[in-house]
């Protein structure tokens, strides 16, 4: 393990920071320098550790990964890095003897929110989890400025901020200027020919941006090996072009400047749902270009060939965003090495693995052919010919399917296809869930399945499980190291141990006072920021994630309005006490998704308002779910609601991070609660809804008539009517009309109205067995105990064994 600190060499290291960062004594010293100091200590430590462990690298020469992805989630780095460290008592005491406390200063970390959702906390969590298992893999991605928009929520609508956590997140960041890149835009293409005759294409006319890498280090628990997450800020190597200054021309003087500084300025701040925006080609080319150039230098300077790439390096895409690293490496190979086309595609082939994280086809990437080439001439002229060679493949493979053959194109009908490209080129694709990477293999990727099945395989996701157990909820982790040992930190599937105290009802009487301790911090944070006062014995029943119609907030939102409905009707009802916990964020343009956030906090207001229903059906919308948020919201939840409608959701995260805290799902056949249900048994989770099949069996026979059920379904109808009469005054039309409205065939495209009924009844099976403490206890208790196999150190050994090929440094 590493050095062990004493307290008193802490304290020196943090006042020699002070010193020369800020020019202050500790005595002096305001929060934020002793905040800024203590993380230039933690980060000297770090490095440290990489400086040794890059030796241990460079002598062994074994391949590295590089993981792509146009999004990382981190959250906050200083306790994360501490714990990882094992080095928080020191710190304590430390700061302690400057009078200051550690939490506090945890608090003050902005997150870094660079990301939207899942697939970017997904690709953080495999980052510890990388550097936890011992081996080197770094990631690479973009330096927004701003990250995800701060969202607000005022009179029951969403209003997004700019969230400019560089302000003192940048902390964590280390500039690299002389590791800087090029990156070349737009321009033109010229045939050349050399005394040979043999035809060179040279790129001319270009734009030139800078890329200058911003490295945060990365650590895993328990681990000596530090990895690296580059970041790149886009620059111009133009500030100011003199002579259209001298003319006058200001503004179009620094145009060139601005040109280059908006691609990494801000973070897209959608997902699921793609543009051919040329801002967002611009930004994956930026980090692409830049990253590969990066990485064939590196190689060169340790091998001094490129022949054998792909033996030292791994490229995997997350998603499709990072495709471009299949031309942009060809290029490399081609213009700047002069390799012949089969052999560079030989190497990058074996270089390139891909994931799927996502079969919703607006948010498949295909993008505008001649945008692209507009903007990428040299990468377009590879593409096409990617595209005619594989094209030739397909005739042979398929002569008699011209359907196939379309759909599997690169290129087709004036679009850049990018999924396809990616998965003929990778050795390796995998999905995200074992539902998932069959439907991929099944439906999206059929025909490439015919072709080269043992390229598809399977990777379940996993979460980094210290943070959201450890950290996130300190009661319930030191609790079972009381009862089972620390072993569980190292290895999750240790959990497990867990089983034996099913039945022993001191333990889970235990486990009940920690959900409470828990519940109520979360009710504390609920009264100042909601000014709601919740009741910490109520159920806690919480659905945390982005806004989309396919995850079906509003389906929950039914449930609430039937059970105020019945309220209405039968003020002695018997309900137990809900508190329904929303925390989601709407992509800015997606106007659905907008209206539904309002209608949480116009029906939470409602039910506030009425003194009948207050204090048994609460609802509470936090404004700005984040990664922070989330690590408060995971330890207090009773219920996790995963209800996305069956086939829709990859896999699914957040339900895992929810399990692991004890919570018990109540989902869909979908994603990974598939998974879910297989670990813990049918009795210890509630599943509902339509089944993949059966979804698909209504789509395709077209019998699906939402509307008939407003008419059929008195439950439903009611609700229609609760909405078409008035929600806290106002009436939600385009809610209702996207159900029901015009009779067309897109009425309730994800299947609400059909999955109703089923999901009021596994409520009510949710209340009942709630009242049960013994029985819930005994749930919960086993939820925690099975949830090791969703530790991302799992998901990681899978990757290194299935898709790179790499093994641990020490190895
Ligand atoms: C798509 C787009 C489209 C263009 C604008 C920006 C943007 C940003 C992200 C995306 C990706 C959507 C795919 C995605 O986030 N998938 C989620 O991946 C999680 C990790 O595997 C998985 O748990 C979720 O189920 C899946 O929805």
């Amino acid at each position: 393990m590493i050095n062990k600190f004493t307290v008193n060499e802490i304290k020196e290291r943090i006042e020699e920071k002070l010193l020369h960062h800020f020019g202050r004594e500790a005595k002096s010293a305001t929060k934020h320098q002793i905040y800024k100091s203590t993380c230039l200590v933690v980060r000297d430590i770090m490095s440290e550790l990489w400086n040794k462990n890059h030796d241990l690298i460079d002598s062994h020469k074994q391949k590295q990964i590089y993981y792509l992805s146009m999004e990382f989630l981190p959250g906050t780095s200083l306790k994360n890095n501490i714990f990882n460290l094992e080095i928080e008592n020191v710190f304590k005491e430390a700061l302690n003897e400057f009078g200051e406390n550690i939490e506090t200063l945890y608090e003050m970390e902005p997150d870094a929110g660079l990301g939207n959702g899942g697939l970017g906390r997904l690709a953080s969590c495999y980052l510890d989890a990388i550097a936890t298992c011992g081996m080197a893999g770094h990631g690479f991605s973009i330096c927004y400025e701003y990250g995800i928009f701060k969202q607000k929520i005022k009179d029951c609508k969403q209003i997004e901020e700019p969230d400019d956590w560089l302000n003192l997140g940048d902390i964590w960041l280390i500039p690299k200027y002389d590791e800087a890149e090029e990156v070349h835009f737009g321009g033109k293409l010229e045939e050349v020919w050399d005394e040979n005759g043999k035809m060179k294409l040279i790129h001319r006319d270009y734009t030139t941006v800078i890329g200058i890498p911003k490295d945060m280090l990365i650590t895993g628990y328990g681990s000596e090996v530090v990895n690296t997450l580059r970041l790149w800020k886009s620059t111009s190597p133009i500030s100011i072009n003199m002579e259209l200054f001298a003319k006058g021309k200001y503004l179009k003087s620094m145009e060139e400047k601005h040109f280059a500084e908006v691609i990494s300025k801000i973070l897209y701040p959608e997902d699921a749902h793609v543009e051919g925006k040329s801002l967002r080609i611009m930004q994956q080319y930026f980090f692409i270009s830049a990253s590969m150039q990066a990485l064939v230098k590196r190689h060169l300077i340790r091998f001094g060939t490129l022949d054998n790439f792909h033996e030292k390096v791994g490229v995997h895409i997350n998603d499709t965003h990072p495709t471009m690293a299949i031309p942009e490496l060809m290029r490399i190979f081609l213009d700047e090495y002069e390799y012949e086309w089969d052999k560079a595609w030989e190497i990058v082939c074996k270089t390139i693995t891909y994931t799927n994280h996502t079969i919703m086809s607006e948010a498949l990437e295909k993008w505008p052919e001649d945008l692209f080439a507009k903007l990428l001439p040299r990468l377009h002229s590879i593409v096409v010919e990617i595209n005619r060679r594989h094209t030739v493949m397909l005739m042979r493979e398929f002569p008699n399917n011209e359907a196939l053959r379309n759909e599997m194109a690169i290129i087709y009908d004036g679009k850049l296809k990018m999924a396809n490209l990616c998965v003929a080129a990778a050795h390796k694709v995998n999905g995200v869930s074992a539902l998932h990477s069959k439907i991929i293999k099944e439906k999206l990727f059929n025909g490439f399945v015919k072709l080269t099945p043992d390229k598809f395989t399977n990777v379940t996701n996993g979460i980094a499980y210290r943070r959201w157990l450890c950290q996130a909820n300190p009661k319930l982790s030191d609790f079972i190291e009381e009862l089972c040992g620390s072993e569980f930190k190292y290895n999750a599937m240790n959990l497990e141990n867990l089983m034996k105290y099913k039945e022993d009802s001191n333990v889970l009487e235990r486990l009940s006072i920690i959900k409470r301790e828990n519940k109520i911090r979360l009710a504390d944070y609920i009264k100042k920021h909601n000014n709601i006062i919740v009741n910490p014995d109520s159920i806690f029943d919480v659905q945390v994630k982005r806004l989309h119609e396919y995850k079906r907030q509003l389906l929950n939102l039914f449930h609430i309005m039937d059970l105020y409905n019945q309220l209405k009707e039968n003020p002695n009802k018997d309900i137990y006490p809900r508190t329904f916990i929303f925390g989601a964020k709407a992509a800015a343009g997606y106007h659905m998704a907008k209206q539904i956030i309002s209608l949480a906090c116009h029906l939470s207001k409602m039910l506030e308002d009425d003194p009948v229903v207050r204090d048994r059906l609460k609802i509470v919308f936090l404004e700005n779910y984040s990664v922070s948020l989330a690590e408060l919201i995971m330890p207090a939840a009773d219920v996790s609601e995963q209800i996305s409608l069956a086939g829709k959701e990859a896999s699914g995260t957040g339900n895992m991070k929810l399990m692991i805290n004890g919570a018990i799902t109540l989902g869909t056949m979908d994603g990974a609660n598939v998974e879910i249900l297989n670990a813990v048994g049918n009795e210890n989770i509630f599943i509902f809804g339509l089944l993949v099949d059966e979804v698909e069996k209504i789509i395709q026979s077209g019998i699906y008539r939402p509307w008939a059920y407003c008419h059929e379904n008195k439950y439903i109808a009611n609700i229609i009517k609760l909405m078409t009469d008035g929600i806290d005054g106002i009436v939600f039309g385009d809610i209702i009309n996207s159900l029901t409205a015009g009779y067309n065939s897109n009425a309730d495209q994800y299947f609400v109205l059909a999955d109703f009924d089923s999901y009021k009844m596994a409520q009510e099976d949710v209340s009942l067995a709630y009242q049960n403490k013994t029985k819930w206890g005994q749930m919960s208790i086993t939820n925690i105990a099975k949830s090791g196999i969703f530790s991302a150190d799992r998901s990681i050994k899978e990757y290194a064994d299935k898709i790179w090929g790499i093994k641990p440094i020490n190895d």
